[in-house]
């Protein structure tokens, strides 16, 4: 192990790392180089389109040299830490790529994020900046969080605002996209590209989300691949209403892909098919990636409208969870597009369906792996091999797969075998023709529309409340999202308690104020006297469930 990786993340071994070399999945190009290289090739190619502004390659290149320069000034230094909650705005990728030039580690926080997960982000990592915007979509002051983040971290000592800046230091100060010469500019520092170049965040199967330490060379082989698979190009523009900071958006191919081949990028800051398709007719966008939530209302729009939205549309992505399979149906023959499956995990695996395979494939599987050199194990509850075809636990271990989540030695005994798979908590099978289908999950997790929630995190923060004695958060099915959740709470009754209605509400407020991101608060609350518990004495779900 190179003794200069990131403390408290766990390196590849190094047979490993030279056998992905050999391959040449790992070219020893950094993020920073990644972006010269295509600012050099594409330099008049538009990058990003966001509101009214177009940004060339040459011009988002210039900008993030200012960005890396003036932050630079404020004393941010190489090897420090920077939490980014960013909207999907030009400023996000310019931040992240300054950032990665100065060999800062970007933590790549979801602007749904509050109190409880920012802060938690900041304990974890001494992270000394913080990028965020001034208000959200939903009106929340981030500002106000950020000033809380503050009194509660001593290491927190450049905050940057995107918008009104109030007492903070304003982002769009930090660069502009004219064309001066480069040797003005602080030269790169950027990692080297077998070094942790950014904290990725996981679903969180327990408590807080994890911080997931990625590499340049690993990241940039699964950026490069994807757009491969995508079948990216210079012409391609790809719709991004998805958060821009989530793994799908940013490397499946996302808008690395899109960046390596020189094409653009639509930024839109809302999902819905209004918006959306008003998007895809404006700037006849190709490519679109959406979360199965977001299909449903798009169908429905397109047949209502009778909207031919579609003549430049090539190919619609959907990830993060499971697409049933008639919507996938619908998809296919009445949005008359084509349809790509992505299953993937900020972790590292993502698997896609390919666009030459057959209509069955593409419906009801998650499609296959990158690369060969993916290992893929489907075991049973004692670590054992099923048949071919049968149900079983995915492990995974591979050249762009993390070894260990960033300073979680005692979660990484559990997450990850002695040999280095990770145990992704999803209940597979893989098909005689090699594609996988998910069937579940085994880890204790709620997937609302694609956004996770950990169960222990929020029955942890619920029990905190003085009238709760027990709790139990479990997913409910929902047409739309796929899974809802809800709590079972077992109540201490007090003289002149409220009504459950009342009490529910009191409880939800209680979350937020407790710091809770909004997806996260239970969308439904039972009160119950007696839980069901299992032979072992654990709460019992199942039966749980049974009572929804
Ligand atoms: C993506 O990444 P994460 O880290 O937010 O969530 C990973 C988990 C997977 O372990 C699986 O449980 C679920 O999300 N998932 C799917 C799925 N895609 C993800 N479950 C069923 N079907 C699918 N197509 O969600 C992510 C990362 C990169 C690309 C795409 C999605």
């Amino acid at each position: 192990m190179p003794n200069h990786y990131l403390k408290g993340a766990v390196a590849y071994p190094e047979e490993f790392a030279q056998k992905y070399r050999e391959k040449g999945y790992w070219i020893g190009q950094n993020l920073s180089e990644f972006l010269h290289v295509s600012a050099e090739k594409f330099p008049n190619n538009i990058a990003i389109y966001c509101g009214d502004q177009t940004i060339s390659y040459q011009q988002l290149n210039i900008a993030v040299d200012a960005c890396a320069t003036r932050l630079s000034k404020y004393g941010l230094q190489a090897g420090d830490q920077a939490v980014v909650q960013l909207p999907n705005h030009h400023a996000f990728y310019i931040v992240f790529f300054a950032l990665i030039r100065l060999g800062i580690l970007p933590i790549m926080s979801l602007s749904a994020h509050r109190f409880s997960e920012v802060n938690s982000f900041f304990k974890q990592t001494q992270a000394c900046a913080y990028f965020c915007a001034d208000f959200g979509a939903q009106k929340f002051d981030y500002r106000a969080l950020a000033r809380q983040c503050q009194d509660a971290n001593p290491s927190l000592k450049h905050i940057f605002i995107l918008g009104d800046a109030a007492e903070f230091e304003s982002i769009s100060a930090l660069y502009d996209f004219d064309t001066q010469p480069p040797d003005k500019y602080v030269a790169s520092q950027a990692s080297s590209a077998d070094q942790v170049a950014f904290l990725q965040l996981s679903g969180g199967s327990t408590g807080i989300p994890k911080l997931i330490p990625r590499t340049h060379d690993d990241y940039l082989y699964s950026v490069r691949e994807s757009a491969k698979i995508c079948e990216l190009n210079q012409t391609s523009r790809l719709l991004m209403v998805l958060p821009v900071a989530h793994n799908f958006s940013m490397s499946s191919a996302g808008a690395l892909g899109i960046f390596y081949v020189g094409g653009a990028v639509v930024l839109g800051t809302d999902p819905s098919p209004e918006t959306s398709f008003a998007l895809i007719r404006k700037y006849q966008v190709t490519d679109a990636c959406l979360v199965p939530a977001l299909v449903h209302p798009w169908i429905e729009k397109a047949a209502r409208d009778q909207d031919d939205i579609l003549s430049t549309l090539h190919c619609l992505q959907v990830g993060g969870a499971r697409l049933a399979d008639v919507v996938a149906t619908r998809l296919i023959d009445e949005f008359k597009v084509s349809l790509q499956q992505v299953f993937g995990m900020a972790e590292g695996l993502v698997n896609y369906t390919r666009f030459d395979m057959n209509k069955a494939q593409i419906i009801y599987t998650q499609g296959l792996k990158i690369s060969e050199d993916d290992e893929i194990l489907v075991l049973d509850d004692e670590d054992r091999p099923v048949a071919q075809g049968a149900i079983g636990h995915l492990l995974t271990r591979g050249p762009y797969t993390i070894r260990g989540y960033y300073q979680a030695e005692e979660h990484n005994a559990r997450s990850f075998t002695q040999d280095g798979f990770y145990r992704t908590g999803d209940l597979v099978r893989i098909l005689d023709d090699g594609c996988i289908v998910v069937e579940g999950r085994s880890k204790e997790q709620i997937n609302r529309g694609g956004e996770k929630i950990a169960t222990e995190e929020v029955e942890q923060a619920l029990i905190t409340h003085p009238q709760v004695k027990l709790v139990a958060l479990v997913a409910m099915p929902d047409e739309l999202l796929g899974e809802k959740s809800c709590a079972f709470v077992s109540w201490q009754t007090q003289h002149d308690d409220p009504s459950e209605i009342r009490r529910s509400l009191m409880l939800r407020q209680y979350l937020k104020d407790y710091g809770l991101a909004q997806y996260k608060i239970p969308d439904s609350i039972q009160f119950i006297e007696h839980f069901p518990y299992t032979a072992f004495g654990k709460i019992d779900k199942k039966t749980l469930i049974k009572q929804l």
